[in-house]
C-alpha cells in the first residue's frame, strides 16, 4: 500500500506541476527561422530583425514591466529541420509562440505540430497560398504573393508598354516558388500577355543552360522568376551572360540583399515587390531603420521588417492578453497564455514598420501598402539596395 502511495505521489509530483506550469520570467517567445544552408540568405536577416525588435521593445518595458526573451532556434533549410526546432521550442524552450520558419516548404510541415499543441504560430515570410488555413493556431504577418507579386508586373509594363512575350520560371520543388509562379501566371495572361515558355529548376540547381537556352529562343521581352536566392541569383546571371537584356521580374525569394553576391553587377534592375518600405512614415518604423542601421551599418531590407513585426505583434498581444485576464502573464498558466495569445493576435490593429497591418480570424494578414523596387548595384558589383519606385 505504502509503496502504491508512493507511486502515485512520484506520477502526481511529475504530472502537476508540468499541468499547472506558468510562463517564465522574461516571457519566451519563440524565433525558428533558418540560420544555416541556402536559406540563412533570408533567415540572417530574419533573425537580424528580430534582435532589434527584442532590445527595443524590452526597452520600453517589454510586456508591462515584464522583458521579453527570445528563444532562437535553427531550422535550417529543410522540413525536418523545421519541426525538429517548433519540437523544442514547444517542449523544452517553453515558449507563449512561435514566429516562423522561414520558407512556406516548411512550414506546410512544422505549423501542423504547433497547431496540434496550440501553440500560436506568427509565420515572418510564408507568402504562398493556403498558410493560414494549415489551422486554428497558424497566422502570418507576411503579405501573401496574391497581393504583392502582381504590383511587379504592372510596374514592368510601365517601364516597357511594348511587352507582349513572357518567360515564366519556377522553383518547383518549393511550395512558395510553387505556389508564387501560378499568382504571375494569372496576372501575365490577365494583363494580356503572352506567356511563350515555362522553365522549370530544383533549388538546390547551380547550372541553368538549358532554361535560359530555352528562354533565348523564344522573342522574350520580360522574364519572370519565382526561385529562392541562390538559384534565382544564378539564373539572373547566366540569363544576363547568356545574352538576354529584357526586362526581369524576380519574386519574393529574390527580396533579399544577401542574393546581391549571387548575381553581382549582373543583379541590376531586377524589378522585386514589397510588401515594406523604409521610406513609409509610421514613427516605430522610423525608430526601426535607424537602430537597424546603427547595429548592421545597411540599411533594413523586407524580411528583417518583416520579423520585428512579428516580435512587435505577439508583444502587444500579450499586453492585451493581461488586459483581458487582469493578470500578469508569468502568473498565469502556459497553456492558456499560448491560447489567449492566438486570439488576441486576431484582435485590433498594430502599427509596424509595415505600415498597419491586422490579421484576420483565419490568421491572414490584412496589409495596405505595397511597393515595386528595382535593384541598384554599387560599382563593386557586391552590395547595393532596393531602390523603391514611385508608386
Ligand atoms: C516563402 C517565401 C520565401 C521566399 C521567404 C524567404 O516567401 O517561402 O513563402
Amino acid at each position: 500500500m505504502s509503496r502504491m502511495l508512493s507511486v502515485l505521489a512520484l506520477v502526481l509530483s511529475l504530472a502537476v506541476p508540468a499541468l499547472a506550469e506558468n510562463v517564465a520570467s522574461p516571457i519566451p517567445i519563440g524565433f525558428a527561422v533558418a540560420q544555416t544552408t541556402n536559406v540563412a540568405l533570408f533567415g540572417q536577416e530574419q533573425v537580424n530583425g528580430a534582435k532589434i525588435a527584442e532590445e527595443y521593445l524590452n526597452s520600453l518595458g517589454g510586456v508591462n514591466g515584464t522583458p521579453i526573451r527570445m528563444v532562437y532556434q535553427d531550422t535550417g533549410g529543410d522540413e525536418a529541420g523545421a519541426v525538429n526546432a517548433f519540437q523544442n521550442l514547444i517542449t523544452q524552450g517553453k515558449v507563449v509562440g512561435i514566429i516562423g520558419p522561414t520558407l512556406s516548404q516548411q512550414a506546410f510541415a512544422a505549423n501542423p505540430i504547433a497547431d496540434r499543441a496550440k501553440v500560436p504560430v506568427v509565420g515572418p515570410s510564408n507568402t504562398a497560398k493556403g498558410i493560414p488555413q494549415i489551422g486554428e493556431y497558424v497566422g502570418r504577418i507576411s503579405a501573401p504573393m496574391t497581393v504583392v507579386a502582381p504590383n511587379s508586373l504592372k510596374k514592368a509594363l510601365a517601364l516597357n508598354p511594348k511587352i507582349k512575350n513572357v518567360a515564366v520560371l519556377f522553383a518547383q520543388n518549393d511550395a512558395f516558388s510553387a505556389s508564387e509562379t501560378g499568382i504571375f501566371q494569372e496576372a501575365i495572361k490577365g494583363l494580356g500577355l503572352n506567356i511563350v515558355t515555362i522553365q522549370r529548376f530544383q533549388t538546390t540547381d547551380t547550372d541553368f543552360t538549358t532554361q535560359v537556352t530555352a528562354v533565348l529562343g523564344e522573342n522574350v521581352d520580360l522574364v519572370v522568376i519565382s526561385g529562392l536566392a541562390a538559384d534565382s541569383g544564378n539564373l539572373v546571371k547566366q540569363l544576363r551572360q547568356l545574352g538576354y537584356t529584357g526586362i526581369i521580374v524576380g519574386g519574393n525569394g529574390l527580396n533579399s540583399p544577401n542574393m546581391f553576391p549571387v548575381c553581382g553587377a549582373l543583379c541590376q534592375d531586377i524589378l522585386v515587390a514589397q510588401a515594406y518600405s523604409p521610406e513609409a512614415a509610421a514613427e516605430v518604423n522610423r525608430v526601426f531603420v535607424e537602430k537597424f542601421t546603427a547595429a548592421y551599418k545597411k540599411g533594413p531590407a523586407q524580411f528583417s521588417a518583416q520579423a520585428f513585426a512579428a516580435v512587435q505583434v505577439i508583444v502587444e498581444a500579450l499586453k492585451k492578453v493581461e488586459a483581458t485576464a487582469k493578470k500578469k502573464i508569468t502568473a498565469m498558466e502556459l497553456t492558456e497564455v499560448r491560447t489567449a495569445l492566438n486570439k488576441a493576435l486576431r484582435t485590433g490593429s498594430y502599427v509596424t514598420p509595415l505600415g498597419e497591418i491586422s490579421m484576420n480570424a483565419e490568421g491572414e494578414v490584412e496589409q495596405k501598402d505595397f511597393y515595386v523596387s528595382q535593384i541598384k548595384m554599387d560599382a563593386d558589383g557586391k552590395s547595393g539596395k532596393f531602390t523603391l519606385l514611385p508608386r
